[in-house]
């Protein structure tokens, strides 16, 4: 299988550790977003997005990082990483549709203004965007630190899907001045995900600082 990638795309290292803890092989092909590579024709043929990640199994094209993830997960049965319960599987669910809909609003505004624009020389941040993206940010990280009080992980007592989901815009928290201080409960749970061997190494050889 073929996953078209950046390495420093948050919404690649949740697919790429999620392959890591299967121990599944894929097939990286680059698509250089700092060349715009993701407009080319020939890669919009593939995702109309113009994004990244795009999982190619044969002639089967799937873009959504958490689409893609819970494609490649059972692609191995048996795993921890998507319970087969019932309750277990919405539950992850619950939390992939979270991080995509809510988590990434204010990490990605974050993420842009507090660190891409600088790589790009897109402008100055916008102190308006950072405000309204850190007042989100707190909304949305008193519910993530109040779900992990009792937990070490978001759904069960290992990692799954939902922790690699919710977990990967963190990979900028630094940076993208994330403000994580209060979040005591975040933090402790986002060193557990730091230690694992399939995380670290799906992480880009390259951290911004
Ligand atoms: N919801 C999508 C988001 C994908 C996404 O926004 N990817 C970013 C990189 S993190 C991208 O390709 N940006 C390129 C662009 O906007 O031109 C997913 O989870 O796959």
């Amino acid at each position: 299988m073929k996953l078209y990638y950046h390495p420093n795309s948050p919404n690649c290292v949740n697919v790429l550790a999620t392959a890591n803890q299967l121990g599944m092989q894929l097939d990286l092909q680059l698509v250089d977003l700092l060349k715009g590579a993701q407009k080319d024709p020939a890669y919009l043929a593939l995702n109309p997005n113009g994004r990244v990640p795009t999982l190619a199994d044969g002639d089967f094209i799937l873009w959504e990082s958490n689409a893609i993830m819970q494609y490649l997960a059972r692609k191995k049965p048996g795993n921890s990483l998507w319970p087969v319960d019932d309750r277990a599987r919405a539950d992850v669910s619950r939390w992939q549709f979270w991080q995509a809909f809510h988590w990434t609003r204010a990490t990605g505004t974050l993420v842009w203004e507090n660190m891409v624009k600088r790589f790009l020389n897109a402008g100055a941040p916008d102190p308006a965007k950072i405000k309204e993206a850190e007042d989100l940010f707190h909304s949305l990280a008193a519910v993530l630190d109040g779900h992990l009080k009792s937990r070490d992980y978001l759904v069960d007592s290992q990692p799954t899907l939902a922790d690699f989901s919710v977990a990967a815009p963190l990979i900028y928290a630094q940076p993208g001045r994330f403000p994580l201080e209060k979040y005591g409960n975040i933090r402790s749970w986002y060193g557990r995900i730091e230690k694992l061997d399939a995380w670290k190494k799906a992480l880009p050889p390259r951290m911004p600082s």
